[in-house]
This record gives structure tokens, C-alpha cells and sequence, in this order.
């Protein structure tokens, strides 16, 4: 049998006990999926066949971190699978096959070595050393590193596309415990793992790679506060920036803290100051959107998280963008929408449009009818043709499909809506009449 603390086979230690209370050392097997067939039982397709290899050695780790495990119970037998995993997709008869391979973080640094022994040390790494070996920590576990396809061989010559991500660890609270089986001191940490960047490859016809680049900054809560894509690594004509704001400041008790106020996003490296205030440029604006949540103004905390009002920009002034209010909205005590408020031109007059829906619940509380009014079409003559306010017994707006070929769609009732406006549901019963 292999050491437990190094152990490379797929059986593994087990503990039990005996009616009598003895506890007996055991050895248990791990089994492993090594083909996946995907049969078409009604259309008659041929069988999908899918099958796995796994390269290297596998690994165990200590059961230290399980909260459920009581100290006696304890040893190697955390399953940390195999670093790298190859899929073969298709049986190669009518078609070529698809080959994939997978690295695996295996969580293997740290690993305890009972009482006194130094904890294994252990680093992994991508083909191409773009992560230039990184640190094996626990809580990597099962986080792909890499990700490559290749055509007809698994080498680097018929590599066709890979990705490459690097981990990052924010350690957020640690707890050490007192391990009564070992007699030793271990310490457990808690935290989150993120994405700090990814690279993309893929082979061009002559034979070089083209390479993209995205790096993530989060903030102090582990929200995603900036997302920096070079796009093709060669040029920085493709480049893009979002940032994402989330209020400042002490949060009030019940604040929602995953709501966004701002999300922004221009044409520019985040690198570049002029990716940010007070140093934007008109050129580079793609977006920009302020939400105002629960009533409040823009920057509170939302604590409901009703969005009650929505701007957009509307250009760029001394390096910062020049808002306007683009949508509002009021809600129910469920949180369901009553009025969303599509603002119109602030030089002009009642051209604001409102869409407002009434909720009709049953008296057991269910939602029993919903009727959504429309505003009237912008056109004169539409609106004196839309004679009564449209009815449907149902809580999801009926809309146009959005596939329609033109904005307009023209019925057989001479009607038009614009497309993704609200249709009557007289019209769609065929009960429309009087026009
Ligand atoms: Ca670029
Ligand atoms: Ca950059
Ligand atoms: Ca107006």
C-alpha cells in the first residue's frame, strides 16, 4: 500500500469502526469516469462518445478543513484528482475528433505531514509558464488553470486555441484549531477565489498565435471594480475598460451590497488615464449608466434594491460624462414594477412615456390578472386608433417578437406597434374590430 501522506494511486485511507469500538485502518478504492456515451433515444442520432484520460499522478489531502470530521477520523483522504484531464469527443468515423486538455490546481500545497514533519510545498503551472508557476494553495482546489484544444494530436503543434487564467487568493478570516488525533496545531483559513487575468491563444495559418488579455481588479469585498481587455495583445486600437461603482462610505444596516450605482465603459486601456474621471475623453465613451435605487439619490446604499431611476450619458464635458435621467420606475410593496417612465427630450414637453401595470391578486393571495397600459404610439393618427387600454389575463407582458424583420410591423389590421411594444391582446384573439 502507498504512503497516505503521499499517496499517488487512486486508493485512498479509511478509518471505521468495529461494533467492538476498534478502529480499524483501511484502504477504500476511487473510481474514476473514463468514457461518457450521450445516446439520442427518439431522434435517432448516432451515439455521442466522449472519452477521459487522466495524466500524471493522483492526489490525496489531508482532512483538515471539513468542519464535519471528528480529529480520530482524520487522514488522506480528501480526493484531489489528477492535474491534468484529456477528453477525446467522438469516435472518429464521421468526423475529426475533438481534443481537449485540462490543468487542474489541485489544492496539494500544505499538505499536513503529521506531527513535526514540514508541509509539502507544492507549485503549478501552464504549458507555457504564463503563470510563471504559481503556489498550490488549498483552496485552489479544482480551479482550471489551462484549457487547450488540439486537432489530431495532443502536442504543441496541433494546438489550436488555449486559456490560460491565474488565480488569486483574498484570505478573509483564519481559525486554528487543535488537532487531538495528530496533537498538532492546524490552521484553516477562509477567503474567496478570483480570477486575477486570463490569456487567450490561437493558432493563426502561419503557424504564430493570437494572443488576448484580460485583467480583473476587485474591490476590498471581492466585487469585480474594473475588467481591462487588451483584446489582441498587438495593438491597443481594440482595448476596452468597464468600471463598476458600488456606494462609499459606511453602509447603513440592511444595505444591499451588490448593487452597482455606475457602470461605465470606454475604448481605452484602464491604464490609461484617460479610462476614468476626470479624464474622459468623448471618443472613447461606449456607455455609461448611473442607477438611483429605492428613491434615493445617486451614490446611496440601496437596502430595498428597487432601481427607481436610470441615467445615461449624454456626452462628455471637462473630462466627466454629462448625465440624464434615461428611465424611471415605482414598484409595489412585492417589488413588482407599476410604472416604468421612458424620459423623453428634456427641451421638449409631455414626451415622457409611461407604462403602467395594475396587479389584480386573488383573495388567496395568488396573482390573479395583471393589465399592463401602454403609452400611445408617438404617431397622431395611431393614437386616436388605440381605443381602449389592452387586457391580458396574465403576469408577463405580451410582446412583438424582437425578431421581426423591421421596427415596424404592419397587421393585418392595419395596426402598427414598434417592435417589443406591448400588442393588445384583443388583437392577438382576433377580436380586434372597429378600427
Ligand atoms: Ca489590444
Ligand atoms: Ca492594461
Ligand atoms: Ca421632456
Amino acid at each position: 500500500m502507498p504512503s497516505p501522506s503521499h499517496n499517488t494511486k487512486r486508493c485512498f485511507p479509511v478509518k471505521w469502526e468495529q461494533p467492538d469500538k476498534k478502529l480499524i485502518n483501511d484502504w477504500y478504492h476511487k473510481y474514476v469516469v473514463t468514457g461518457v456515451l450521450e445516446s439520442d433515444d427518439t431522434g435517432g442520432s448516432k451515439t455521442q462518445q466522449t472519452h477521459y484520460t487522466y495524466v500524471g499522478n493522483a492526489a490525496w489531502r489531508y482532512a483538515e478543513d471539513d468542519g464535519m470530521t471528528k480529529d480520530r477520523w482524520r487522514t488522506w483522504s480528501q480526493w484531489r484528482g489528477y492535474s491534468k484531464v484529456r477528453a477525446v469527443l467522438g469516435d472518429g468515423e464521421d468526423g475529426p475528433q475533438t481534443r481537449t486538455e485540462t490543468t487542474y490546481a489541485r489544492g496539494l500545497d500544505g499538505n499536513y505531514q503529521g506531527k513535526g514533519n514540514p508541509r509539502d510545498s507544492v507549485t503549478v503551472n501552464d504549458s507555457k509558464n504564463l503563470l510563471g508557476g504559481i503556489t498550490d494553495r488549498d483552496q485552489f482546489a479544482g480551479v482550471v488553470l489551462e484549457s487547450r484544444t488540439f486537432n489530431g494530436a495532443f502536442s504543441d503543434d496541433a494546438e489550436i486555441s488555449a486559456s490560460v487564467a491565474m488565480p488569486r487568493w483574498d484570505k478573509t478570516i483564519s481559525r486554528t484549531f487543535h488537532d487531538t488525533n495528530s496533537d498538532d496545531d492546524i490552521t484553516v483559513d477562509g477567503g474567496r477565489v478570483l480570477t486575477q487575468w486570463s490569456k487567450g491563444r490561437s493558432r493563426k495559418a502561419d503557424g504564430t498565435d493570437f494572443t488576448t488579455q484580460i485583467t480583473t481588479d476587485y474591490d476590498d469585498l471581492g466585487r469585480t471594480i474594473a475588467v481591462d481587455n487588451e483584446g489582441d495583445t498587438t495593438t491597443s486600437a481594440d482595448d476596452t475598460c468597464e468600471r463598476t461603482v458600488y456606494p462609499s462610505g459606511t453602509p447603513p444596516a440592511g444595505a444591499n451590497l451588490t448593487l452597482p450605482i455606475r457602470t461605465l465603459s470606454v475604448s481605452v486601456d484602464c491604464d490609461n488615464a484617460a479610462s476614468n474621471e476626470p479624464n474622459l475623453v468623448a471618443g472613447d465613451m461606449i456607455s455609461d449608466t448611473k442607477m438611483l435605487y429605492d428613491g434615493k439619490a445617486y451614490g446611496a446604499y440601496p437596502t430595498t434594491g428597487d432601481l427607481t431611476s436610470a441615467e445615461k450619458v449624454t456626452g462628455v464635458s471637462g473630462g466627466r460624462s454629462t448625465m440624464a435621467t434615461d428611465v424611471t420606475s415605482t414598484y409595489d410593496g412585492y417589488g413588482r414594477v407599476l410604472t416604468t417612465t421612458q424620459v423623453g427630450d428634456t427641451n421638449t414637453t409631455n414626451d415622457d412615456r409611461t407604462t403602467t401595470t395594475v396587479y389584480t391578486n386573488a383573495p388567496e393571495g395568488w396573482l390573479k390578472s395583471s393589465t399592463l397600459t401602454s403609452p400611445p404610439e408617438r404617431c397622431p393618427r395611431l393614437c386616436q386608433r388605440q381605443p381602449r387600454r389592452p387586457t391580458h389575463r396574465s403576469s408577463r407582458p405580451l410582446t412583438l417578437p424582437s425578431a421581426l424583420p423591421s421596427k415596424r410591423h404592419r397587421s393585418p389590421a392595419g395596426i402598427s406597434f414598434r417592435r417589443g411594444s406591448s400588442i393588445p391582446s384583443d388583437l392577438l384573439s382576433g377580436r380586434f374590430s372597429g378600427l
